[in-house]
């Protein structure tokens, strides 16, 4: 028997693809785009084309396993176990650390593996809260920018991506769109068509880039100073919309003064690009309307992100493009769904268990955290959804807590990763094709149910599976870890967020995708509303939801944190311009491969062979002929934190290169596949962000030499 099920790709990607699976009797046969989802238009990324590969991988992990060498990466190290023995022997050690140690010196350890609802947060967070363990700050990924962009405009939204169709000035800033948000591109292409300008900002040259009308080669870390040189420009030059900015920002006069100080000639000296390109850019962007800003996260994984995606996200809100279709700025759109987190997660639960919420130890630190967090010290790590052997920073710290032999460690995962050459117990995960969510985006405006298209294969369980399981176990009798699916999804729809209104579990299951109801439009008596697809502008006529109710060029909530409430550019320390930069002048961009997502994907061959070079450190011929490195060559890479060997890729003409002097990339890549056993975390460092505590993987200096075996 053939059916198609309707799914939604749950990966750490903005776009969240609808997807059709194809079941023949009882095996997935096809993937393919859902052709009727309006934004991601049924296309998917080269990676997920292949999922099949993925569900039917020979390395899934598919049964409990038991750890029996020590620790490390070693092959054929675990027995198989039955469920039974490994919720027994999970309870009984957790049980113990909770006697001799208190709950809290338990971690649970979990990121971007699936942004399903429920399988990304729900019954895994009732059941540490449950039980008082240590509470996890996830902050590796977004959180500077959040904070940055929710201090000028108070909420986490943007301009939808059909509008960028309709754009006739596209700045992608920190934004592979080609890489990472590839869903964006067609609409681009369209506006493209209609003769709109694509400009990159990004010190790297991406695909993107190359495909752009304009790259701009920044220097890492600086782009607060060049948004402080926008806007002197379009200041100086009265380009900004004087009506929208009197009527729904704060703070210009502060804001003016401030941009006086950063004039093209000096904001030239920090970033590299000329006062010319500068006071260009600022021209055209102010007057080539509707303009529109793609910025992503590669701008805030920088020491000072929070302040640079603040300065960005003040000039939509100076030239007044929010009134436009078209206009605007993205960064995530997550902020709209408003599903009822609260309701999925009970962090009250924590009360029950130690009369006050748990402690909070911050993700981005986990080395630090295993080697020398005390009072307690954590004693048992419970790692889903995350592999942070490979994606945390300062790998060498992480590993040393990790081969703790005293450590207790238990991953839940489909594939035997970087993580689970440390675990005690490995429990298998469902991929999406094996269980049901409720998914969000946060690059369009589309809420989706993911339908279970078949059992899971071996013994996986989901993580709502897992930890329902583990909390029976533990004797945990509260009614929420019986709670179903179906219930648990109705719940994260009843929530206050009147976008949400008329939305049900019922109607998504029927029409598969329904976009936000942001005119809060009734919805007739079948259940069917009208289509609204009238153009989202949440900010044409204000209505900021931040504590002035404008967009807010000066932030009381800043200054009353200790910091600078207007906005100011500092360069990163670790920088060409930076305190820490001595010994080590080349700056790192530890990027993301185009064809993997993160550390996931990169253990399947047929997509690993879609990123040749991986291995690869891509240096400027400048910096390679100083230090006697040709193409090809095995270099050296290093700084205090560690070093790494890798091949080094030289380009061949310095206009088109894919880094400018000055810096240098590599990817990210399972420690295991490289040769040293390592990967480029290595060298990348556990300091936080000015804003929001995120990581810093694009403020890393380090030097590089031949390598001499
Ligand atoms: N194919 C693929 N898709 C992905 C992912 C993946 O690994 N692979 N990861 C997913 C995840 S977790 C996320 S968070 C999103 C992230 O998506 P993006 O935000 O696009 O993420 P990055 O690739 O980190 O950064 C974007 C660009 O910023 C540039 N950049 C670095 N430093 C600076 C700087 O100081 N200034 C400026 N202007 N640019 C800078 C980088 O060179 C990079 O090309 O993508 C998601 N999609
Ligand atoms: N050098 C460098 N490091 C980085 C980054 C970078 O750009 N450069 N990017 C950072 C960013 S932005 C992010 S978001 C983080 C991402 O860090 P992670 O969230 O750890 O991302 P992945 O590497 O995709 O690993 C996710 C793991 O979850 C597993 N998984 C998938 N679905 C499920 C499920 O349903 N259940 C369970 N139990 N497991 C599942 C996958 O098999 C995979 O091994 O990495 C960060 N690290
Ligand atoms: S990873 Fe992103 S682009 Fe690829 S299928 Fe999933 S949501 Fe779509
Ligand atoms: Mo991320």
């Amino acid at each position: 028997m053939k059916r198609v099920v309707h799914a939604a790709c749950p990966h750490d990607c903005p776009d969240a693809c609808g997807v059709l699976i194809t079941i023949e009797d009882g095996r997935a046969t096809k993937i393919q785009g859902d052709p009727e989802h309006p934004v991601t238009d049924g296309f998917l990324c080269a990676k997920v084309a292949k999922y099949l590969d993925r569900v039917y991988s020979p390395d899934r992990v598919l049964y409990p396993m038991r750890r029996v060498k020590a620790k490390g990466p070693s092959e054929a190290s675990f027995e198989r176990i039955s469920w039974d023995e490994a919720l027994d022997e999970i309870t009984h050690r957790f049980r113990r650390i909770v006697a001799e140690y208190g709950p809290e010196s338990i971690l649970p350890y979990s990121y971007g593996g699936t942004l399903g609802a429920l399988n990304g947060a729900s019954m895994d967070r009732r059941f540490f809260h449950r039980l008082g363990a240590s509470q996890l700050e996830r902050t590796i990924c977004s959180s500077a920018g959040e904070e940055g962009l929710k201090s000028v405009i108070g909420i986490k939204l943007g301009t939808e991506p059909e509008q960028f169709a309709h754009s006739r000035y596209i700045i992608a800033w920190g934004s592979n769109i080609h890489g990472n948000n590839v869903h964006l591109w067609p609409f681009i292409e369209e506006a493209r068509h209609k003769g709109a300008k694509l400009v990159v900002i990004d010190p790297y040259r991406t695909r993107t880039a190359k495909l752009a009308d304009w790259h701009l080669p920044i220097n890492p870390g600086t782009d607060a100073a060049l948004a402080l040189g926008l806007m002197h420009v379009i200041i100086d030059e009265n380009l900004f919309d004087a009506d929208y900015v009197s009527r729904y920002t704060v703070g210009f006069e502060d804001l003016k003064a401030r941009a006086q100080q950063y004039p093209p000639e000096k904001v030239a000296h920090w970033t590299g690009i000329s006062a010319d390109d500068i006071r260009k850019l600022a021209r055209e962007y102010a007057t080539q309307r509707p303009s529109v800003i793609r910025v992503n996260y590669g701008i805030q994984r920088s020491d000072r992100g929070g302040m640079s995606m603040r300065a960005v996200t003040m000039l939509p809100c100076l030239i007044g493009s929010w009134k436009e279709c078209g206009g605007g700025l993205q960064l995530s759109v997550s902020g709209s769904f408003g599903l009822n987190r609260a309701a999925l997660e009970m962090p009250e639960l924590m009360q029950k268990a130690l009369g006050r919420p748990a402690r909070i130890v911050n993700m981005v630190r986990l080395g630090s955290a295993l080697n020398s967090l005390t009072a307690p010290a954590i004693q048992a790590l419970f790692v889903y959804n995350s592999n942070p052997a490979a994606v945390c920073p300062d790998h060498n710290e992480v590993v040393r807590g990790l081969k703790r032999p005293d450590l207790f460690t238990v991953v839940h995962e489909q594939f035997f990763t970087d993580t689970t050459d440390y675990a005690d117990i490995v429990l298998p995960a469902t991929t999406f094709f094996e269980h049901k969510d409720l998914q969000a985006a946060y690059g369009h405006y589309y809420l989706q149910v993911s339908n279970q298209a078949m059992d899971a294969v071996g013994e996986c369980r989901s993580n709502v599976e897992m930890f329902r399981a583990l909390a029976e176990r533990m004797g945990f009798e509260d009614d929420c870890f019986r709670e179903t699916v179906d219930s648990m999804i109705d719940r994260a729809l009843q929530s206050p967020n009147p976008w949400l209104k008329g939305i049900t579990r019922d109607r998504l299951e029927r029409e598969h995708r329904i976009r936000l109801n942001f005119n809060n439009q009734n919805i007739e008596k079948d259940g069917n509303a009208a289509a609204d697809t009238a153009p989202f502008l949440p900010f044409a006529q204000g209505n900021f939801p931040t504590p002035s109710g404008k967009a807010e060029f000066y932030s009381e909530t800043l200054k009353r944190q200790g910091l600078d409430p207007v906005v100011a550019f500092t360069p990163p320390e670790e920088s060409r311009h930076g305190s820490k930069a001595a010994g080590f002048p080349l700056e790192l961009l530890a990027r993301k491969p185009d064809n993997h997502l993160n550390s996931s994907f990169a253990n399947l061959p047929s997509v690993r062979q879609m990123e040749p070079g991986i291995g690869d450190l891509e240096m400027h011929p400048t910096d390679a002929e100083a230090r006697g490195v040709r193409d090809g060559d095995r270099v050296r890479a290093f700084n205090s934190r560690g070093q790494i060997v890798l091949q080094a890729r030289v380009d061949s003409s310095r206009i088109d290169g894919s880094v400018p002097p000055g810096v240098v990339a590599a990817r990210l890549d399972w420690a295991r596949f490289s040769p040293g056993g390592t990967n480029i975390n290595v060298l990348t460092s556990e300091k936080l962000t000015d804003m929001g505590n995120a990581a810093t993987f694009y403020s890393v200096c380090i030097e590089v030499e031949l390598f001499r075996a």
